[in-house]
């Protein structure tokens, strides 16, 4: 059913009194902590954000959002809005069952009524939502190696909203936008959606399309989850309202959105407006490539660029709120100032810095130019992008046990401090395995916890403007995939395979552990009776037959010099 863009729109939250109540009696309830993406989806199914959903989607939904984009009512609903839980938990529940939801802290937000218990077919959902069952999606790889295997579904009883200690004033419910338009008499009211940190072109693309609508502008950003690796939400925000400032007094206004997104084209742009409709909204900005996740594992990308354009165009009308084409702008320098692609002037000098050449000038410390974007936007940037040299990196090691990672990745560590600059932290495996994995054994499972913990290390000290050296075998792609997502939101992280062969390391033998492996002594030995997973597209492969020590460690400092890590 669709509602005026001015009623109030229906919440799943009781009342004060009711959530009092409810919250006592839940902590007796068997409870899940829900991880950062199901508190964003648990926040807009509780404020309307997904309204008509009135909970976690139930088997039927699921299937239905699945193959038609529809709910079973009928309702458009491209995305799944699921709970994932693990199989032990959803062992202790059963349909009929009450569950409490709890945040990291433990606070309990909502009750939900489970009425449905399934195990999905992953690689279905990948292919019919996403488009292809290809890890390099983000959302594949998190159905896949990050979302649990069992779904639950049924309707919630919101207790109260997550807390947000940052930008309070700048969140809003769909029903506190509904009543500031309201207030404010928008009644034609263009949202924007974005990822990005915003510069000269979008705030002239963006002022265009509302001016074109007749309508005001609201600038809403996602800060739940966005692209791994995209700049901070924190960061983002206070360029946004930097760039606030640039637009006619009392025409605009930013609001913050706690989406997660999965980056899934056309069906999230389609989401994303139905979530817009939902906060009051009466036109949407649609442009190239909408919520598009990048290139497949063959370099392609996932999917046509005016596709999530043309499946809008398609079902505005039934979600009720209007497209708006976006304009991609253009600096034209005789005329000092930005022209739509299509609308230059013959014979005039276009320029334009794309998000890669951007990104390359934050990193190399280059000049950003004036007309580009907004000095107080540059200086953001620049405050939490230093130059490569200056940021924080990790260095993972894997090979095989005695393949020679520890002794390269001291001479490493050796080499970076003597070059001084950033604190070095070495994380070999043997170390960790003492310090803060005594209690693990060498089973998938064990190994797992291991490295995702050496992950969490490294990815702290990355964060913090260190280098962080790992050198543990780490036989299993999906979780040293794991460990440079971890990594990368904060800084590079370079792979090195020590790929010295498996005969090779037994001939060595230097702890004596092959001997007793073939002996049947030491059981799940990596290479001899448990697998080693060797990287396809690590940033460097050093051999170690016939190289020496040194040699092998200059490569990786060639390697890091290479990618700007460091200055030689
Ligand atoms: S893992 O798979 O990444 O968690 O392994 P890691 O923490 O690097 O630990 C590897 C070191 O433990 C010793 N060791 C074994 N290795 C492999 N398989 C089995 N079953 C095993 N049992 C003990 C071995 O000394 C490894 O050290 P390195 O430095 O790799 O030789």
């Amino acid at each position: 059913m669709q509602l005026s863009n001015l009623a109030p729109i229906p919440e799943l939250y009781v009342s004060y009194e009711s959530a009092q109540k409810l919250k006592h009696e839940a902590g007796a309830l068997p409870s899940w902590d829900l991880s950062q993406r199901q508190v964003c989806d648990l926040e807009l199914l509780m404020n309307g954000g997904f309204y008509p959903l009135k909970g976690f989607l139930t088997e039927a939904d699921y299937d239905s959002v699945v193959d038609t984009m529809r709910l079973t009512t009928g309702d458009l609903w491209p995305m799944p809005v699921t709970l994932d839980v693990t199989e032990d938990f959803a062992a202790k529940v059963e349909p009929g069952q009450d569950i409490a939801l709890r945040d990291a802290e433990g606070v309990i937000l909502a009750i939900m009524s489970v009425t449905d218990k399934w195990e999905p077919n992953k690689s279905r959902e990948a292919e019919k939502v996403f488009g292809a069952d290809d890890v390099a999606h983000p959302a594949v790889n998190y159905l896949h190696h990050k979302a649990g295997k069992i779904y639950l579904g049924g309707p919630i009883t919101g207790i109260q909203q997550p807390v947000h200690y940052d930008f309070k004033g700048r969140r809003d419910t769909p029903n506190e936008l509904r009543a500031f338009f309201r207030k404010l008499g928008w009644r034609k009211i263009v949202a924007f959606q974005t990822r990005n940190p915003l510069h000269r072109a979008h705030q002239e693309l963006t002022f265009r399309a509302a001016k074109e609508a007749q309508a005001n502008l609201l600038i809403h950003p996602v800060v739940g989850m966005t692209k791994p690796g995209d700049v901070d939400h924190f960061t983002r925000v206070r360029c946004y309202e930097a760039v606030l400032g640039q637009y006619p007094a009392s025409t605009t206004h930013m609001s913050l959105l706690n989406l997660a997104m999965r980056m899934g084209g056309p069906r999230e742009a389609l989401w994303h407006a139905i979530i817009r409709k939902n906060h009051g909204l009466t036109h949407f900005i649609v442009g190239r490539d909408h919520a598009g996740p990048g290139k497949n594992s063959q370099g392609k990308d996932f999917y046509d660029p005016y596709a999530a354009q043309e499946l809008v165009r398609q079902h505005q009308e039934e979600v009720g709120i209007e497209m708006v084409d976006f304009k991609q702008m253009v600096y034209v320098q005789e005329k000092a100032q930005y022209y739509p692609v299509d609308e230059v002037p013959e014979g005039s000098t276009v320029l334009d810095i794309s998000g890669t050449e951007l990104r390359r000038r934050l990193r190399e410390g280059l000049e950003i130019p004036d007309w580009f974007s907004f000095p107080e936007v540059v200086k953001e940037l620049r405050r939490t992008s230093p130059p490569r040299a200056r940021q924080g990196f990790t260095v993972f090691f894997t090979g095989l046990s005695g393949s020679g990672k520890s002794t390269i990745a001291n001479a490493l560590m050796v080499k970076l401090m003597e070059m001084g600059g950033r604190p070095v932290t070495l994380l070999d495996g043997d170390v960790v395995r003492k310090h803060l994995s005594s209690e693990l054994g060498f089973s998938k499972e064990h190994r797992d916890i291991n490295i995702r913990r050496i992950g969490y290390v490294a990815s702290e000290i990355t964060k913090n403007g260190g280098i962080a050296i790992c050198a543990p075998i780490a036989p299993y792609t999906a979780t040293r995939r794991g460990v440079r997502e971890m990594v990368e939101a904060y800084g590079a992280f370079v792979e090195v395979h020590v790929a010295t062969s498996i005969e090779e390391c037994e001939r060595r033998d230097r702890k004596g552990l092959y001997k007793l492996a073939r002996e049947g002594k030491i059981k799940e030995f990596t290479g001899i009776s448990d697998p080693y997973e060797e990287p396809q597209n690590p940033e460097l492969r050093v051999e170690t037959e016939n190289v020496d020590v040194d040699n092998c460690a200059h490569q990786v400092l060639l390697k890091l010099e290479s990618m700007g890590l460091i200055k030689a």
